[in-house]
């Protein structure tokens, strides 16, 4: 499960049902997985639920005709009824070994740390992935606090390197590479990929990118 988890992470995309400039949440999705995303995460704070549910349908469908793991954050209950392959959680949620005994031992349960105490507490839940951030500065998340850099995936690669970690915060086709020489098994986006004109070519680049620095 984790080998398969960590090839998944490569290019870890985070989305709402937001669309931009022209191309609806499913249309960026649509070509987002053509560019080469290789997991989805559907987080939308705001819709209301009919809609999160409805629309989340349509993304799962489209991850798994893809062969792509598709992800619901915070909602456990939503990845239930979407039968979604896992859930992410963080730090004001539902705790990881609880959502573990929701969704059964065949999910995906990942969870956010930012400090070495959350991750510790975390490792503690044997989640299938930590996603560890904001490593740079993000206007996405309001309440991210500030930027830890790649530190705190550095420590806790080494600490478990059995353990796949995502970064997450700010990352771009630029810094990407940084989280992987840090011990990244990827890198989770929003703004990278669903504010971009190209969401195909943003993807391929950072796919590229993370590639590029596996190899290096
Ligand atoms: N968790 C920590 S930072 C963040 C989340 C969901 C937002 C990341 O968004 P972006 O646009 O990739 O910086
Ligand atoms: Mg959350």
């Amino acid at each position: 499960m984790r080998q398969h988890v960590r090839d998944s992470l490569k290019v870890y995309l985070v989305m709402g049902l937001e669309g931009h400039v022209g191309l609806s949440a499913y249309e960026i999705a649509e070509a987002a997985l053509d560019g080469g995303v290789t997991m989805l995460q559907l987080r939308e704070k705001n819709a209301p639920l009919p809609q999160v549910l409805e629309e989340g349908r349509r993304l799962r469908e489209l991850c798994r005709r893809r062969g792509i793991p598709f992800l619901v954050n915070d909602r456990v209950d939503v990845a239930l009824l979407l039968d979604a392959d896992g859930v992410h959680v963080g730090q004001d949620d539902i705790p990881g070994s609880d959502a573990r005994r929701l969704l059964g031992p065949d999910k995906i349960v990942g969870i956010s740390a930012g400090t070495t105490a959350e991750a510790n507490a975390a490792l503690a839940a044997e989640p299938d992935y930590l996603g560890i951030g904001p490593i740079y500065a993000t206007s996405t998340k309001e309440d991210a606090g500030a930027p830890i850099g790649t530190g705190l995936i550095r420590e806790v690669s080494a600490l478990r390197p059995d353990m796949p970690l995502v970064g997450i915060g700010g990352i771009t086709a630029s810094n990407a590479a940084a989280v992987i020489a840090a011990g990244g098994a990827g890198v989770a986006v929003v703004s990278a990929i669903t504010k971009q004109p190209d969401p195909a070519a943003a993807a391929k680049e950072l796919l590229a990118r993370v590639t590029a620095a596996e190899q290096s």
